[in-house]
Formats: C-alpha cells, sequence, structure tokens
C-alpha cells in the first residue's frame, strides 16, 4: 500500500480512455489549504491533458474533510459523471484526525456502494506536513493526479457496462 515505490503521477496516457465530455464534479477540503490547492490544480491538468473541457469541471468547496462526503453526495445529485474528493487530515496530538479518516473513508465508500456514480478517494492521510507536501506536487508525485486518471478510468467503465458492445 506505500506510496515508497510509486510514484503517484505515472500513468500511461495511452491507457487511458479519451474523457472529451465527461463531466466531473470536485470537492476540496479548505483545511491543510497549500496541500488540498496542488491536489486540486493536479487533478484540473489531468483532466484536462485527458480531454476533460474546463467547463465540464465543477468545483465546490467544502470546510473540512469530513465535510467531503456531503459534498460529494450533493455533486452526485447534481448530476456529474464522477466525484474527485480532495482533502488532507495531518496526524495530530489526539486521536481526531483516525476519527476524521475513518469518517470520510467510510462515507466516501458508501457513496460508491448505494450511489450510481463514482466517487474518487482523494483524502491524503499523512504523519506530518512533508509527507503531505511529497504526495501533493513533491517527490511521490501529485495524488490529485492519480485521482483524475481514476476518475475517468471509472466514467469509461461505466459506460462500457451499461453498452458492453461498444
Ligand atoms: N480537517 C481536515 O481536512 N484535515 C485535518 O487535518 C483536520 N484536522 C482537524 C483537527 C481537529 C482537532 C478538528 C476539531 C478538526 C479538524 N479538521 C480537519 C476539520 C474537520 O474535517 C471538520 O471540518 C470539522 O470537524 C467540522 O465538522
Amino acid at each position: 500500500m506505500a506510496t515508497k515505490n510509486h510514484n503517484l503521477s505515472d500513468y500511461d496516457i495511452t491507457s487511458v480512455p479519451n474523457a472529451t465530455g465527461m463531466k466531473i464534479g470536485i470537492v476540496v477540503a479548505e483545511w491543510n489549504e497549500s496541500i488540498t490547492a496542488s491536489l486540486l490544480e493536479g487533478a484540473k491538468q489531468t483532466l484536462m491533458k485527458n480531454g476533460v473541457f474546463p467547463e465540464d469541471i465543477t468545483v465546490m468547496t467544502v470546510p473540512g474533510s469530513f465535510e467531503l462526503v456531503y459534498g460529494a453526495s450533493q455533486m452526485v445529485k447534481a448530476g456529474v459523471d464522477a466525484v474527485i474528493a480532495i482533502g488532507c487530515v495531518i496526524r495530530g496530538d489526539t486521536p481526531h484526525d483516525r476519527y476524521i479518516c475513518q469518517g470520510v473513508t467510510y462515507g466516501l465508500a458508501r457513496l460508491n456502494a448505494v450511489q450510481d456514480v463514482p466517487v474518487i478517494y482523494g483524502l491524503i492521510t499523512t504523519l506530518d506536513m512533508q509527507q503531505a507536501e511529497e504526495r501533493a506536487g513533491g517527490k511521490m508525485g501529485n495524488k490529485g493526479d492519480e485521482c483524475a486518471v481514476t476518475a475517468i478510468k471509472m466514467v469509461d467503465f461505466k459506460r462500457r457496462m451499461v453498452t458492453p458492445n461498444n
């Protein structure tokens, strides 16, 4: 599971389906804004590099990562093809961070199970700010890029399921 030997921005562009016409919602937490802004930028650039029109990307902010579940749920209802949820929870002096991470992880997983639109997990959970920076455009790449590629692949997955002969 470690990203130690895996750059989050590495992907084979030829293996990514063309994303022209896909409508993608991105919900971003304001906490640790320096990190989440870099993740957002990575996600947007990678979506556009693979064919998503800028006007088909809807970005909404929520105060903290805990609010990502509600934000993602509302975006699903608004009618996008996929939602990317972006947040950054950094280990604190109390167990609070673990409760937030558990809540967000469970909440986003549940949305995937009960709703019809893929919700992509863009939550960075790190021990400190340095680890977060390394995954938000630093030496480990940018998790926003990975989320964008995953969103495109999941929209394509659903389209292929609906029309299996295409
Ligand atoms: N939100 C984050 O996105 N990342 C954090 O690292 C984070 N740490 C928090 C630590 C404490 C002690 C508290 C009270 C909140 C924290 N939040 C964090 C905010 C949380 O996700 C949520 O916005 C608030 O708890 C309001 O529901």
